[in-house]
């Protein structure tokens, strides 16, 4: 039987546009993950070391430019069609337009939680439509969404204001936000975590600072609050030459264990 969640590496920042470094993310947060510093299991008490249901299987392999989209649409096809939930491993953020292509392949009505500084919605950035400042406009335009809940949003300029306004996309902005938000959010819902989402004294390991975000805590009480099945996620935007000790990996690291505990309810 297929395992009930798999956990897959997509090193690709080819579509960064500041900095590269994402690619080097899936392989630093396995090791500080099972460095001996944090043991496996979830504030749920899930013990993920004495499950057998869910495994990490390393990371896919990739090509360049469009051929990478196609690469990790149709692997990701193939590994949810054995009936598994994937938790994806960043990767810079445009890797969730080629995921979220073959997750509303299997789940129709798909909510979208997508946690971020940026809303990520530019119809292109530096002349790419693939750059990792257009993932959402990208997944909106091409309706595989039924709704896309932006919340830690704090870069929102007036293109990307009338893109949000243009798809019905559902903005909390950080200025708004407050610690007990409660989500309305009723399944299959996916879980798009970028890490600069978090205010840099959290997670210094970004490309992109964008001081005045929320704390670790405040995410894991927002994942803690849903109350629909989680049916995928991903953590991207990890970029470890810009970390310090190693803290934004054991940030990523918490987040994988949580989300493959919610993955597997
Ligand atoms: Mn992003």
């Amino acid at each position: 039987m297929a395992d009930k969640v798999t956990v897959v590496g997509v090193p690709l920042d080819e579509n960064s546009s500041f900095l590269h470094g994402p690619a080097l993310a899936p392989a630093r947060i396995r090791t500080v993950l099972h460095a001996g510093a944090m043991n496996l299991t979830t504030e749920d008490g899930v013990d993920l070391g004495a499950r057998s249901d869910w495994h990490d299987i390393g990371n896919l392999e990739l090509g360049t430019g469009e051929a990478a989209f196609a690469d990790i649409e149709r692997q990701m096809a193939e590994l949810l069609a054995t009936g598994t939930r994937v938790l994806a491993l960043g990767g810079d953020h445009s890797i969730t337009y080629p995921i979220i292509r073959a997750v509303a392949g299997v789940h129709l009505k798909l909510t979208i939680l997508h946690i971020d500084a940026h809303p990520d919605l530019y119809d292109e950035f530096d002349g790419s439509r693939r750059s990792h400042a257009c993932p959402f406009a990208r997944i909106m335009e091409n309706g595989l969404a039924s709704r896309l809940v932006q919340v830690g949003i704090r870069a929102m300029n007036a293109h990307q204001r009338q893109q949000a306004e243009h798809f019905g996309v559902e903005v909390i902005e950080m200025r708004a936000f407050r610690p007990d938000l409660a989500l309305d959010l009723r399944g299959p819902i996916y879980v798009s975590l970028d890490l600069d989402a978090l205010d840099p004294a959290f997670a210094p390991g970004v490309s992109h600072h964008e001081p005045g975000g929320l704390s670790t805590r405040d995410v894991l009480r927002l994942l803690s609050s849903i109350e629909g099945p989680i049916i995928g996620a991903d953590i991207v935007e990890y970029n470890p030459i810009r970390d310090h000790a190693d803290m934004t990996a054991a940030v990523a690291a918490k987040f994988y264990k949580e989300l493959v505990g919610y993955l597997l309810k």
